[in-house]
């Protein structure tokens, strides 16, 4: 059974479905002029209660014409305490409800009244109709159900068993199922379905009970169009719709200004149990095989998510309280849907959650990114599955798994940046979001591109295509109907291949815009931290500076005023000037680096080597007397004057020394000051020596 059809991509709407989505949810369907013809509907005036509209069909209930009814005071026509009864609905201070039940020629009737009903078309909707607001001018509806001799599936007790049955369901699956067999139970009716909403609106049949002999519809899905959004954007506030018979056209409301026009059809009828049914869906249904229906709206956090729908092969209604318990049924089952959905969702993140904490730990034992998210014992594939990811990084491309070559992610990122395109990119479908970039990864369907830093650096995870089938409620072609506006005339399964998407990120593109936070901060604090190091250090030699030596010195101090030794060495290189002069400056930054080398080889590891500029160093020894000093100093003069090959030539140089020991009244300063000028002594002695 069913047939076969191949479409290119998900996002393909056929112009027709289009044209149909339009037209369809253009059908004024809140304000047919008209009711289902199985009830009686009255609108009275709310002060007079005189009749100013009646339904044609009035005859059925009252003997009477509906011309006849119009201007009449209600209490006429249904008797004086039908009318006390409605009042009381109305009376907010009284304990009433709907429906009254109201006996007329010996008939039982179901009375449902509900407050103003707007007259104005695009007046806003609010809500359900409240009791009360009997203002001059507003109009009362009184909807009259013939009465249904309750079963007792009709009976509270059972709508309670059903609803804390359901209540044990621990997964989606399970409650979907077991809320289409409980209302199979509970309404008779031989076909319920329960609808889930996917996010373009397209719905798919979630669970079904149904005769053997009926076709199976469970798995299949359908196009939007079948409930057009005006209809949706009601059953939000209109929690339950009973159609009786999609082969009755309704009957007309009539008033006394009908003769102008027609006036019943700017009559919102929004929340009226018994609004006429649209004639295209009436012909949906009636190609359905179904002959009645009462559907159910699930709603959560104002969207309606799915619907639950029962149909009949014959007309069969339901009393209107049985359809208010089945409405808070509903209720109970979106409350627990959206539950179940959250704690889906929140296993799901805290999974990841741990996977990413533990990948940013990784990265705390290496200074390469790279290493870190792609060879490290977890990788980014872990915390994001997918065939394949790239991280570029300063110039660098490192990859994991199954990725486009260098070359086309080369392009692919600079086909983006020059269009403009702004980071992050998450794509199922790169082929119809981003036809411009597919070009360049043919092997790509699914993407999640996002920017690292702010320098062209970027990490990307890369999904395949792969084929998959949908199955929907009959041939979607245009083959199936009679017109774009008919509904589809077969509704056999018919398969769809869908090419060029990928699986579902599925939540996954905001954990990835996670991790790229956390790696934006860790990348922003390497760098802070090698500025840091910059502003500290001696950019030539890699030796601190004079800041980062005057605090180490203003540190030793305090040790000093606690007790301990503390001796500095002023160190200039003797005529580095006539070096440079003769030999250019490379060859006297690498005299100056040779000389930071000997210095560093000379001292101890708990001596601070820093270089002031120029050719000045200084070695700042803590915990050293004066003596242990002078015994540095000479070390120091040896292994300066250790030559250097450079140039094609052997360069030696030497260093004269100042060498002061702290004293109390010193400040760092000062200590520097005292160094500096012992070392001009050693100068004038003559050079290549230390003194004090
Ligand atoms: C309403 N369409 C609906 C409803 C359902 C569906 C459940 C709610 C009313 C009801 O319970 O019948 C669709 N019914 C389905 C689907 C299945 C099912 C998909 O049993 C699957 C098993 N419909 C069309 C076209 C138009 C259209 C072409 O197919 C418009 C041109 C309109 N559908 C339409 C309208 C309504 C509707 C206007 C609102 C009916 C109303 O509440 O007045």
């Amino acid at each position: 059974m069913g047939g076969r059809g191949v479409l290119r991509t998900r996002m393909e709407l056929p112009p027709d479905e289009r044209q149909r989505l339009l037209e369809c949810s253009q059908e004024p369907i809140r304000t047919p002029g008209a009711v289902q013809s199985h009830g009686v509907v009255l609108i009275v005036d709310a002060t007079t209660f005189e009749v100013e509209y009646a339904s044609e069909n009035s005859a059925m209930l009252f003997g009477m014409d509906a011309a006849a009814l119009l201007g009449r005071a209600l209490a006429d026509v249904t008797g004086h305490a039908a009318v006390s009864a409605i009042r009381d609905v109305l009376d907010e201070t009284v304990a009433a409800a709907n429906p009254v039940s109201v006996i007329i020629n010996s008939h039982s009737f179901d009375a449902i009244v509900s407050g103003a009903a707007p007259l104005v078309v695009g007046s806003p909707v609010t809500g359900s109709p409240v009791a009360g607001s009997l203002v001059a001018g507003s109009l009362v509806t009184i909807e009259f159900e013939p009465a249904i001799l309750s079963s007792p599936l009709h009976s509270a007790s059972s709508l309670y068993d059903a609803i804390l049955r359901l209540s044990r369901a621990t997964t989606i699956g399970d409650l979907w199922a077991g809320t289409a067999r409980e209302l199979r139970i509970l309404t008779g009716f031989d076909r319920v379905m329960v609808y889930h909403f996917h996010p373009d609106d397209h719905g798919e049949i979630v669970a079904e009970e149904r005769p053997d002999d009926m076709e199976p519809y469970l798995g299949l899905h359908y196009p939007a169009s079948d409930i057009p959004a005006q209809a949706r954007e009601l059953y939000l506030t209109k929690l339950s719709r009973m159609i009786a018979s999609s082969s009755d056209d309704g009957s007309a409301l009539v008033s006394l200004s009908d003769s102008a026009g027609d006036a019943s059809g700017t009559l919102d009828l929004s929340h009226a149990e018994l609004r006429a049914v649209s004639p295209h869906h009436r012909q949906f249904m009636r190609n359905m095989g179904q002959a009645s229906t009462l559907s159910l709206s699930l709603v959560h956090d104002g969207r309606l998510v799915g619907m639950i729908t029962c149909a009949h092969r014959t007309p069969l209604r339901l009393p209107f309280l049985m359809r208010q318990g089945l409405e808070i049924l509903a209720n109970q089952v979106s409350l627990q849907l959206a539950s179940m959905r959250e704690i889906e969702r929140l296993t799901q993140q805290v999974r990841v959650r741990s996977i990413r904490s533990r990948l940013l730990g990784q990265l705390s034992g290496t200074t390469s990114m790279a290493e870190a998210l792609f060879s490290g014992e977890l990788t980014v594939l872990d915390l994001i599955p997918a065939d394949g990811a790239t991280l570029h990084i300063d110039g660098v491309t490192t990859s994991i798994g199954s990725v486009p070559i260098e070359a086309e992610l080369t392009s692919l990122v600079d086909s983006a940046r020059r269009e403009g395109l702004e980071l992050p990119v998450f794509t199922e479908e790169i082929s119809s979001d981003y036809p411009q970039l597919a070009v360049f990864v043919p092997t790509v369907a699914g993407m999640l591109l996002l920017p690292l830093g702010g320098s062209g650096s970027y990490i990307a995870w890369f999904r395949q295509e792969i084929s998959k089938s949908v199955n929907w409620l009959g041939d979607q072609t245009p083959n199936n109907r009679e017109s774009t506006l008919s509904p589809r005339d077969s509704f056999s399964s018919w398969t769809q291949s869908v090419r060029g998407s990928s699986t579902s990120w599925a939540g996954l593109d905001i954990e990835a815009a996670e991790l790229c936070r956390d790696l934006d901060g860790v990348l922003l604090r390497r760098a802070e931290s090698k500025l840091a190091a910059l502003a500290l250090h001696d950019p030539l030699t890699g030796l601190p500076n004079r800041r980062l030596l005057t605090d180490r010195l203003e540190h030793a101090l305090t040790k000093y005023a606690r007790g301990e030794e503390l001796a500095l060495l002023f160190i200039d290189l003797d005529r580095f000037k006539v070096v440079n002069d003769t030999y250019g400056h490379d060859v006297g930054d690498a005299l100056i680096v040779h000389a930071a080398g000997q210095i560093l080889a000379a001292t101890r590891s708990q001596d601070t080597v820093a270089r002031l500029g120029g050719d000045e160093f200084v070695v700042l020894c803590e915990d050293t007397t004066g003596e242990e000093a002078d015994v540095i100093s000479r070390r120091l003069i040896d292994a300066i004057s250790e030559p250097l090959e450079a140039a094609g030539t052997t360069l030696s140089i030497t260093a004269s020394i100042g060498v002061t020991a702290a004293n109390l009244s010193f400040s760092a300063t000062e200590l520097l000051r005292q160094a500096d000028t012992a070392m001009y002594r050693a100068k004038q002695r003559g050079r290549n020596q230390a003194s004090r």
